[in-house]
């Protein structure tokens, strides 16, 4: 058994240590690997000391979420990983349980992909319930029950990284998220998805001052499960759409 936790990790100094210290305590006892957006922060420093493998995200490109996790997949892969889970940075309240229960079932073979999903305060994760949900909604019905489409908490089997890795369309930015589900899912995996309580997380206080943070996110959000409705087909969709 081989478990890597991979944090992508930007300006995250304030969080990232005690988010290290916390996963490395889970039961699986994983290697920690962070992949930094190139930090103005003390974020390289505080993971370093706190003991994980820090590598710097291939691209000075910015967002580049999914870059970091794509470069944290290979490198993982690399280093031998069975399993691979993700997780955000920016977790005030994250617990060893979280790392246990995403990784079990994907170590147990129960399934391909684990995903958490939360009970979120109202005004938290507008990308999700205002683009993510209706949009995948409309294109993509097998994947409509899930609560959390852009959870930054999955974990997956090596196995389906590096399938997903030969695709050429792994988006560099926030896309990743839906991308990941929605090519999981179009290719025939398991997939379930685990509660994990309240998720607290510092990103939230940026928007909470002006929602236009979060306007390119759900930019890439919508962009990419349009071209995914394009890639297998299901534009069509919309003629069903009553408006
Ligand atoms: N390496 C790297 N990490 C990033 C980049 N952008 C975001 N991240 C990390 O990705 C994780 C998720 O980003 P957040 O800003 O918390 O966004 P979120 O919580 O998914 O989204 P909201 O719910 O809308 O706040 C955090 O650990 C970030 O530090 C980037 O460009 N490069
Ligand atoms: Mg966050």
């Amino acid at each position: 058994m081989s478990l890597f936790v991979i944090f992508p990790a930007r300006n995250e100094g304030k969080t990232i240590a005690q988010c290290i210290e916390i996963a490395r305590k889970s039961k699986f006892k994983p290697e920690i690997l962070v992949v930094d957006g190139n930090s103005g922060d003390n974020t390289k420093k505080e993971a370093r000391e706190a003991g994980a493998i820090v590598i710097r995200q291939s691209k000075n490109i910015y967002p580049a979420k999914g870059t970091a996790m794509r470069d944290g997949v290979k490198e993982a892969i690399k280093r031998g990983a069975k399993q691979i889970l993700f997780l955000d940075a920016d977790i005030i309240n994250l617990t060893p349980e979280w790392v246990d229960l995403l990784a079990e079932p994907v170590i147990e073979k129960a399934c391909d992909m684990s995903r958490g999903y939360y009970r979120r305060a109202e005004y938290d994760g507008a990308v999700t319930k205002l683009v993510a949900k209706p949009l995948s909604g409309v294109f993509f019905p097998e994947i409509s029950h899930f609560n959390q489409p852009l959870s930054g908490e999955i974990c997956a089997t090596a196995e389906l990284f590096k399938t997903l890795l030969k695709s050429r369309d792994w988006p560099d930015g926030w896309g990743v998220d839906i991308w990941l589900l929605i090519e999981s899912a179009m290719r025939d995996n398991q997939i379930t998805e685990i509660y994990l309580g309240t998720k607290v997380h510092t990103s939230r206080q940026e928007y909470l001052v002006d929602v236009i943070r979060l306007s390119k996110m759900a930019e890439q959000v919508s962009l990419t499960t349009f071209k995914e409705a394009i890639k297998y087909k299901r534009i069509g969709n919309l003629k069903n759409v009553h408006l």
